[in-house]
């Protein structure tokens, strides 16, 4: 019973570290545009949802994958939330909205969304500009992909190989316990 009871234990501890040990760092949760969206018209605000509140000194800057041009913006952060004004209207094409925020935990963080304006009124005029930036589009999708599921493969190896470790550790651990309560008289 008290060997059911312990193991009981170390399954819970080894769960909550994890958990702790993976929500670390301040990550986006969602976003408006969401990254790889399509839209139709540009949008008058972008909006960057964390998991955590981030620091007011945290920036963002919005850049036209076409020609690398930085679009004008007014970036304003409200607790864990960063919402951004384009006061411009953007023409068809690829845009990457990027920010370095700083965490709940200070730690600063980078990371970027992606999203294509595709208007339809104004690109049946330009067909052949269109397939251009289609080209462009899936390229930028396909390179942004790769970075993420490097980087949360790699994430999810250090939590596994964590748990592991610690599990092996624990059992040990309990096992030498159990060994040492029997041989005493
Ligand atoms: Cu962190």
């Amino acid at each position: 019973m008290k060997r059911i009871l312990l193991l009981t234990l170390i399954v819970i501890l080894t769960v909550t570290l994890n958990v702790e040990f993976a929500k670390a760092h301040t990550a986006i949760e969602s976003s408006t545009p969401s990254d790889g969206a399509v839209l139709e018209e540009s949008p008058n605000e972008i909006e960057i949802a964390f998991n955590t509140a981030v620091a007011e000194q945290s920036i963002a800057e919005l850049i036209s994958e076409e020609n690398g041009n930085e679009i004008e913006i007014r970036t304003e952060v409200n607790d864990d939330k960063m919402l951004i004004t384009v006061p411009e209207t953007l023409q068809n094409g690829v845009y990457r909205v990027s920010w370095k925020i700083i965490g709940a935990d200070g730690h600063p963080i980078e990371d970027s969304i992606g999203f294509t304006i595709q208007n339809q009124e104004t690109s049946d005029n330009e067909s052949s500009d269109e397939q251009i930036s289609n080209e462009t589009i899936e390229d930028v999708i396909e390179e942004d992909n790769q970075t993420e599921e490097s980087s949360d493969t790699s994430n999810a190896t250090i939590i596994l190989a964590f748990s592991i470790v610690l599990f092996l550790a624990l059992i040990a651990g309990l096992i030498l316990f159990i060994k040492k309560k029997r041989n005493s008289p």
